[in-house]
């Protein structure tokens, strides 16, 4: 069995703890690898390795440090699909799903790289004479980077490009759920010459491992993707040190189709956001506000595009849905559907655990649709993280914005019309930190800002430029040469 272990100052090691855990297929079942488990300890280490490299990291400059994104861009190019097998197998998303998320590693790589010659600050009119002013980007020091399975490679890739161009290090938890592709993203690291202490990645639980991050004094940041709960712990512990943390969190997205949408349009952009992935994005969508003028006609086109989604083992690429990640996740999506039909939702679909020939062996569920749901519902409230969508009828433009402002996260959402008027009103009154217009509520692109108001996230975003303000400090310098003591706001009032 191929036994997965730390990357910890350039060396490959196991923890000490001796323990390893299995890590499975989600669509047959298959264990794959078995994965170290490390301790405080180990995380210790990968801190002090991070700390020595960063010193000298810092003071390379940033168009070199950028060299080392650039091979990393390249090599994750060449690789391709055998990344994107990988991936599959580990965490089960569609094969061509798995080649669009490696794909969005390779364009974060390469953006990034662009910015070893960019890291813009200000240069400003200095108010007196004879001095200069300026800002420039610094780096933070030790990147502790804890990231989801569901986005193994794209979402370290938004974290760890802006990370390290701006000259700092990195500690690295991955998902227990998708080890095998967070090795080869850090080989990746390694063949492209990245100098040793700079990525080290440790294996391991959110309980031990991530705990052990966050405490850590010598880790500066935190940034995190994954759930509301985890998130909000993170806050209160790094709180008290005064720690930076980065947190993306849940969402509960919607698509609204309002009376003048193109219906067909609006089908293709929900079946794709509600049901790629098995549901399971941040951005996915779970709420569908439908003007009810257009509602049933909209249940029925959406009803016979369902039944012809092929569920199956994500590496046939005949496969339109791939498993959930694990049998716990299952289950509480088969409870959220139990509490939506007790709630007195109409299920018009799905509704199951798939049990049928190979899908038994996996973990599957039925894409379910409910529809006459209330926006006060539990299922219209709670991220699910699956294959369930919910249908809330509303009887104007207004109506759908405050029913999609009503839940406790922002990430995405999106609206179906031809009219441009509302268009822009949607623009600027759905308080998400995504809008799409004409789109469903996935497929974000990675030079714009990625995350969410509200209970999403903390106030900062993960990819485009608006990354580099996570991974930086501003430090603003003044340069007098007037060769006298001059008093800003005083000497030359
Ligand atoms: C996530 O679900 O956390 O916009 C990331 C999208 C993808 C990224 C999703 N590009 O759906």
């Amino acid at each position: 069995m191929k036994q997965y272990v730390n990357y910890i100052n350039g060396e490959w090691i196991a923890s000490a703890s001796g323990k390893f855990l299995p890590n499975t297929n989600p669509a047959t079942g298959e264990v794959l690898a078995e994965v170290t488990q490390s301790t405080a300890e180990d995380v210790d280490r990968a801190v002090q390795a991070a700390r020595q490299a960063q010193k000298a990291w810092r003071l390379v400059p940033a168009p070199e440090r950028a060299e080392v994104l650039y091979k990393v861009g390249l090599l994750l190019k060449e690789r391709k699909e055998q990344l994107a097998q990988i991936l599959t197998s580990e965490m089960g998303k569609v094969i061509e799903e798995a080649r669009g998320e490696v794909q969005e590693a390779i364009d974060m790589a390469f953006y990034m790289a662009g910015e070893g010659r960019r890291l813009f600050g200000d240069t400003v009119p200095s108010e007196l004479r004879d001095k200069f002013a300026m800002s420039v980007r610094v780096p933070v020091g030790i990147a502790g980077l804890i990231t989801p399975w569901n986005f193994p490679i794209a979402i370290i890739s938004w974290k760890s490009l802006p990370a390290l161009v701006a000259g700092n290090a990195i500690v690295w938890k991955p998902a227990s759920e998708t080890p095998m592709i967070a090795s080869e993203f850090t080989k990746i690291y390694e063949e492209a010459g990245l100098p040793k202490g700079l990525i080290n990645l440790v294996y391991g639980s959110g309980s031990v491992v991530g705990n052990a991050m966050v405490d850590h004094p010598q880790i500066d940041l935190i940034s995190f993707t994954g759930s509301n709960e985890v998130g909000r712990e993170i806050n209160a512990r790094a709180g008290g040190m005064l720690k930076r943390t980065s947190l993306e969190m849940g969402g509960k997205n919607a698509v609204t189709v309002l009376d003048d949408a193109d219906i067909d349009l609006a089908v293709d952009g929900i079946i794709w956001s509600a049901y790629g992935t098995s549901g399971q994005r941040c951005t996915a969508c779970s709420r569908i506000i439908v003007h009810e003028a257009v509602k049933e006609e909209l249940e029925s086109k959406l009803l016979a595009r369902i039944a012809h989604l092929r569920l199956g083992n994500g590496l046939d690429p005949s496969v339109d849905v791939g498993p959930v990640i694990n049998r716990a996740s299952l289950e509480k999506i088969d409870e959220y559907v139990k509490i939506g039909v007790e709630e007195g939702a109409k299920l018009l679909c799905g509704g199951e655990i798939a049990t049928d020939g190979e899908l038994g062996k996996g973990n599957f569920y039925l894409p379910t649709l409910f529809t006459d749901v209330k926006p006060d519902m539990r299922i219209a409230k709670e991220e699910i993280f699956g294959p369930v969508a919910s249908i809330i009828p509303v009887k104007s433009i207004e109506e759908a914005i405050e029913v999609n402002n009503s839940v406790e996260f922002g990430l995405s959402s999106s609206i179906f019309t031809q009219d441009i008027n509302r268009a822009f009103r949607a623009m600027r009154d759905l308080d998400t930190g995504i809008v799409y217009v004409n789109a469903g509520t996935t497929g974000a692109e990675i030079h714009l800002p990625f995350g969410g108001t509200k209970g999403t996230g903390n106030g900062h975003r993960d990819s485009g430029v608006a990354a580099l303000d996570v991974f930086t400090e501003w430090r603003s310098i003044y340069v007098d040469y007037s060769g006298k003591l001059q008093r800003a706001q005083i000497d030359n009032k």
